[in-house]
């Protein structure tokens, strides 16, 4: 809290020289920027630099545009936190995303134990939830969230938890994948820096299943991590019930992009039955260097086909 409020004041004390130089400046050359700053303060100042926050994947900071995540001290077996606004104080307000005003997700840094919860907001501004964090381990939280007045947001903090650790290898790409007696297979390749249609068909006993239930205003809800950081990337779905044109089932279908390539491991969350699980893949990116754990180390391929090609060879 010291470090936030220190922070804070520091913002501050930016705000008023930035002040002082535009009413200089404004003299001499009018700039757009100091404009910019100079309007309300619910206006984030993400303009400026938009282009580079429109780069960088979400998750991988733990305060971005004035925004704090700021893990709570909680009972056992409670996960609770806060975020910080741009004055500091613990952020009240919140509109609703993919029916929810929060979002958090959990992973582990080897990309085993993956969850995503949604906390429930105490008037004070602390988000407390059952604890997704299972077992021994780095563990990476991800808030995804939009504050009211500002643009939306996916902070990460690590979580340690102590114990005796098991590292888990990433499993192997691959596009077929079960849960629960479900199998879901996945079409289609993320290509690095631009959108790819990543579709993923659900049966069941060998038939499809074409009574998915709305999950999050959707038929699925997918999480992409980059292995290697745990970059967390937005994938949207392409369509929504109630459409006119999206169907229950089988098949689900995202829009996804990231911003490099590498080994990801995706995450899906579908509704059936009234109960939601998770089915996850590892996919390769582009053209992976052999035990690739980083981003690209030249330039990234763009001659790769749109679709098919699934699980390029790893290892
Ligand atoms: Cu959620």
């Amino acid at each position: 809290m010291r470090t936030v409020t220190k922070l804070a004041g520091f913002a501050v004390g930016l705000t008023a020289v930035f002040g002082a130089t535009y009413g200089i400046g404004r003299v001499v050359d009018p700039a757009p920027v100091a404009e910019s700053r100079h309007d309300t303060a619910a206006a984030p100042p993400a303009d400026e630099h938009g282009g580079a926050a429109d780069q960088l994947p979400g998750g991988l900071l733990v305060s971005e545009n004035g925004y704090t995540l700021e893990p709570v001290d909680a009972p056992a077996g409670e996960f609770a936190f806060r975020i910080a606004g741009p004055d500091g104080r613990p952020v009240t307000r919140y509109e609703v995303a993919h029916d929810k005003q929060m979002h958090l997700i959990v992973a582990r840094r080897d990309l085993s134990g993956f969850r995503h919860v949604h906390p429930e907001l105490a008037p004070d501004g602390t988000w407390r939830v059952d604890t997704p964090v299972a077992g021994p381990g780095q563990w990476r939280a991800f808030a995804d969230f939009t504050p009211t007045g500002g643009e939306p947001l996916t902070l990460g903090v690590d979580v340690t938890v102590p114990g005796e650790l098991t590292e888990r290898p990433l499993p192997a790409p691959a596009t077929s994948t079960t849960v629960d007696g479900y199998t879901v297979t996945l079409t289609g390749a993320p290509q690095p820096g631009r959108t790819s249609s990543l579709t993923l068909s659900i049966s069941r006993d060998g038939q499809p299943v074409t009574d998915l239930e709305p999950y999050l205003g959707a038929y699925g809800h997918l999480v992409a991590l980059r292995r290697g950081d745990l970059a967390y990337l937005h994938v949207h779905p392409d369509g929504t019930p109630g459409d006119g044109r999206t169907q229950p089932g089988p098949a689900v279908t995202f829009l996804a992009e990231v911003p490099s390539a590498g080994s990801y491991r995706l995450y899906l969350d579908f509704k059936h039955g009234g109960q939601v699980r998770t089915a996850e893949f590892t996919v390769v990116a582009g053209a992976a260097p052999a035990g690739d754990v980083s981003g690209p180390s030249g330039p990234a391929p763009t001659g790769t086909t749109d679709h098919g090609t699934p699980g390029h060879g790893h290892n």
